[in-house]
């Protein structure tokens, strides 16, 4: 039996999976984080009728149904991670605002749909296009307006592995997840992959609405501490995650027999660059241990990692996991702090009882 989601305490749905349920290759929908800002929209989600429109800088404006687009465009699938930019603000040190997510807002999920390149391309792109903006029907959970609009850059949305998906491992999408047509954007923050999609806006500028501006989804260009001075001008928007690791067979606190081996394994994942090591430290990070790696599904989905660990015959044991990628950035072992607490890819720390 899997456990259920975590739920944090909001007035949305916002849960995350505990670790020792992502240990599949491809994370069930039912054991996948849900993070919703506002209230559902009200549907139905029907594939006939719910409608997606292409406006802004186009030649031609255009509108779809979802199955419209699945009979107009080739049919692309991709397995790949999706994870909030909060996974990991509750390991900060200094408290941040922001849903206090641990590590499990994260998931890898096979979604097929069309290629947003491809409706873009159909659309045709006017001179000056250089960023798009994503619109859902998500209410605001006070006044009613919009909940959320995110976008990327146009060089982001027309890579191959950004989609329009209707489904999720194999089924059609569920109405916590996006119903029934949502955005998936490889390597970028879950905040960028729109659900309930109705409208694609081109834009010649990056968008700014609120939610997209001054601090939110941004990180500071330079380090910064708790309490420094915050100028929102030396911000940019978070583009590629980073590179984190989670233990999914072992969770804190869990207990372990003394004097017997135990395997530890997990996901390593660098959002679309490969993971070129994992390694543990059973000694606060003075000497490392390397576990073995299983090569992932496709670029953007999680690489395994595998450790057999003698447990002491008594006390406990810390295992600090770390994971380096193939352009040798590395998980930090100090968090690094930003006022959002987002991309806190500190190294997880797992201590585990021993049983005597
Ligand atoms: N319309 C809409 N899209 C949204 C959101 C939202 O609140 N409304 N949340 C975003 C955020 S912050 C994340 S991390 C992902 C989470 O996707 P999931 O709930 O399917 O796991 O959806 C994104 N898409
Ligand atoms: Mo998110």
């Amino acid at each position: 039996m899997l456990a259920p989601l975590r739920r944090h305490d909001h007035q949305a749905t916002n849960a995350e999976s505990p670790l020792t349920s992502l240990n599949s290759p491809i994370t069930p929908v039912g054991q996948l984080f849900i993070r919703n800002n506002g209230d559902l929209p009200e549907g139905p989600f029907d594939v006939e009728t719910w409608r997606l429109s292409v406006t802004g800088l186009v030649e031609q404006p255009q509108c779809f149904s979802v199955a419209e687009l699945e009979r107009r465009f080739p049919v692309a699938s991709i397995t790949t991670v999706i994870e909030c930019a909060g996974n990991g603000r509750a390991l900060n040190i200094h408290p941040t605002d922001g849903i206090p997510w641990g590590l499990g807002a994260v998931g890898c999920v096979t979604f097929a749909g069309i290629r947003l390149a491809d409706l873009l391309q159909a659309a045709g792109l006017a001179p000056g296009a250089s960023h798009i903006r994503h619109h859902g029907a998500d209410r605001a959970l006070k006044g009613g307006g919009p909940a959320f609009s995110r976008g990327l850059p146009l060089e982001k949305a027309l890579q191959p592995e950004c989609l329009l998906a209707w489904s999720m491992n194999g089924e059609p999408l569920t109405a916590d997840h996006g119903a029934p047509l949502r955005i998936v954007a490889p390597g970028y923050p879950g905040s960028a992959w729109q659900k309930w999609l109705t409208g694609i806006e081109i834009l010649d500028h990056v968008h700014e609405a609120p939610g997209m501006s001054g601090l939110d989804y941004r990180l500071p260009i330079d380090p910064i501490r708790p309490g420094d001075p915050v100028d929102p001008g030396r911000f940019e928007i978070i583009g590629e995650m980073p590179v984190r690791a989670i233990c999914t067979t072992h969770e804190n606190g869990d207990a372990v027999p003394a004097g017997t081996t135990i395997d530890l394994e997990g996901w390593a994942w660098a959002h679309g660059t490969p993971i070129a090591g994992v390694a543990v430290s059973l000694d606060e990070g003075r000497s490392w241990l390397p576990a073995s790696l299983t090569a992932p599904a496709t670029p953007f989905a999680w690489t395994r990692f595998s450790l057999p660990l003698v447990v002491p015959a008594s006390g406990s044991l810390t295992a600090i996991i770390r994971a380096t990628d193939a352009k040798g950035r590395q998980q930090p072992l100090e968090p690094r702090w930003n006022p959002r607490g987002y991309c806190n890819n500190v190294c997880q720390r797992l201590d585990l009882t021993v049983l005597g």
